[in-house]
């Protein structure tokens, strides 16, 4: 394919033709106002592949002026219909260069080539969903009688801002950008520093897709140069926050000081729970992909089984062939599973798992940091299990965002409710059972924003998406996003002549 051989490309020569390295500021690429730079790093091999602006406070000040100005232009003054039809131009762009997106997006996270493949897909789905949307989102009226007229328009917020982490660049600021620019916002958006590539490119294809200039804005850099004033500008309107827990308090606080709206998506703890009925081919598949799935780096990954005492032996015995079977390799060469991001969240996997194991805990698979077999660098951990881990131990309650599932031992349908709702995180619980009733009434009981029945990460773009308790709130995703990025005016009149 183009991808394999833009990657053939790669190893031969070290890095990519065309590579973005400035900030897309009213539609032009800008250096930093520093002429600062910084390093994206190959996860794979361990190594910087290419240098991008390095952004500060007055980078962002330009963008969010060129936001504010795009606000009041042509953009403006375009019918909903018209902004969709920009946005579905988008997802054809992003269709037609997804063997390129496709591959930076893997050189960049680390994520084998096929997933990232998939993200692209995903973000241009996105794209035509919110395409659709816009001129869909219908407001209301109020009976006040035959001499008043009620109702509501839903109007742009006006400047957003994405703060986008690395475990999914592409999809996440495409989950955020398109309905916000779908009701008439404008943005300005930061990637991680560790993978600030796709998220330029996306600016860039915004443009030719006929986006106004100055509507889609990026600016690289890190969190404390380039998230901070960001997040704390006053002409800012909303801030649309994936990442860590810490980080979200800080943004909701900088937020907070100019009354600006926050989504925070924060992670999670997610179990899935298998009970005795439960097709346990299907849960086992459903398992393996669940947390080894981007190595395990998905906010929503299932890290936790919580599985019942007499399929307990069964579950663990065939996770942990399979789990030993996987391959890992550099995300070009499609490898099952591919590095971790950084060698910062490799020694964070390694702590929290060492940790377990000087406890006492079982490492019923994996359990250490790994390299490429071929070139013996990367940055990589083993698809690890830990099991029959007590419910208050840190590898239940905490994060770790890499290759771990934790079991939890139960003995029925309370338990595991109650197994499943014991942490300080509500986004995701997955439910493998053959008894419809019961399923239902565990989705019920389980306190998280979204449950899978029979088949983890199902649903689409469509489906609302975010979380309960500490892993966040608002909804991203489906109709429901469009309400985070327009706010309703009413208008009440008397029409009597
Ligand atoms: O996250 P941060 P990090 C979790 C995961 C991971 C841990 C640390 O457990 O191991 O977080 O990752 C920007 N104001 N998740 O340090 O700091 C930053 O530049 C404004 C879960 O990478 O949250 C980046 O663009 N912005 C998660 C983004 O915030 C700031 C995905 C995320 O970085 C900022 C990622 C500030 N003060 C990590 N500080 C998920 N929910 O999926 C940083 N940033």
């Amino acid at each position: 394919t183009d991808a394999d051989l833009l990657a053939a490309e790669y190893f031969r020569t070290g890095t990519l033709g065309g590579l973005p390295d400035r900030h897309f500021i009213d539609g032009q690429w800008q250096a930093s106002a520093s002429g600062d730079k910084m390093e994206t790093f190959d996860p794979g091999l361990g190594r910087a592949f290419h240098s991008f602006a390095a952004g500060g406070q007055s980078d962002v000040e330009a963008a969010v002026e060129a936001a504010r100005r795009a606000l009041g232009g042509p953009w403006r003054r375009l019918r909903p219909e018209e902004r969709g039809a920009i946005l579905a131009r988008a997802a054809a762009l992003i269709r037609e260069n997804s063997s390129r997106l496709s591959v930076i997006e893997c050189l960049d996270s680390g994520k084998p080539l096929q997933e990232a493949e998939s993200d692209v897909a995903g973000a241009a789905r996105c794209f035509e969903f919110y395409a659709g949307a816009a001129d869909k989102d219908i407001a209301d009226s109020f009976p006040l009688g035959p001499d008043y007229l009620g109702y509501t328009v839903n109007e742009p917020v006006g400047v957003t801002a994405h703060i986008i982490p690395w475990n999914f660049p592409l999809s996440t600021i495409a989950r955020g950008i398109a309905p916000a620019l779908a009701v008439g916002c404008t943005v300005v958006a930061k990637p991680a520093e560790q993978t600030p590539l796709t998220a330029l490119l996306l600016a860039e294809i915004l443009l030719q897709a006929g986006l106004p200039a100055g509507v889609c804005n990026v600016v690289t850099g890190t969190g404390a140069s380039a998230g901070v004033p960001l997040v704390s500008h006053r002409h800012v309107r909303h801030v649309t926050f994936t990442g860590s827990v810490p980080t979200g308090v800080a943004v909701m606080q900088a937020a907070a000081r100019n009354i600006t709206s926050v989504v925070l998506e924060l992670g999670g703890k997610s179990p899935i729970l298998v009970m005795a009925d439960a097709d346990l081919d299907a849960a086992v598949e459903g398992v393996l992909g669940g947390i080894y799935e981007n190595a395990g780096q998905i906010c929503s990954a299932g890290s936790r089984l919580v599985v019942e005492r007499v399929v307990h032996a069964e579950m663990v015995g065939r996770l942990a062939a399979r789990a030993q079977q996987i391959t890992l390799g550099h995300g070009l060469r499609r490898p099952q599973i591919g590095p971790v991001n950084s060698l910062a969240q490799q020694n964070k996997i390694a702590d929290y798992v060492n940790g377990a194991k000087s406890r006492g805990i079982v490492v019923a698979a994996g359990g250490s940091s790994a390299t490429d077999a071929e070139t013996g660098k990367g940055w990589f951990y083993r698809p690890t299990i830990l099991d029959q881990v007590p419910a208050a131990d840190a590898v239940i309650q905490e994060e770790i965002f890499g290759p771990v599932l934790s079991i939890q031992v139960v003995e029925g349908e309370d338990e595991a409710v109650a197994v499943a709702n014991d942490t300080p995180f509500g986004l995701v619980a997955g439910i493998y059972t053959r008894d419809f009733a019961r399923a239902h009434r565990m989705a019920r009981d389980i306190d998280a924003g979204q449950i899978y029945i029979n088949e983890y990460f199902a649903g689409g773009i469509q489906v609302p998406f975010g979380g309960n308790k500490m892993s966040g709130f608002g909804r991203e995703k489906g109709m429901a996003a469009l309400r985070s990025y327009s706010k309703i005016k009413s208008v009440a009149a008397r029409i009597k002549d």
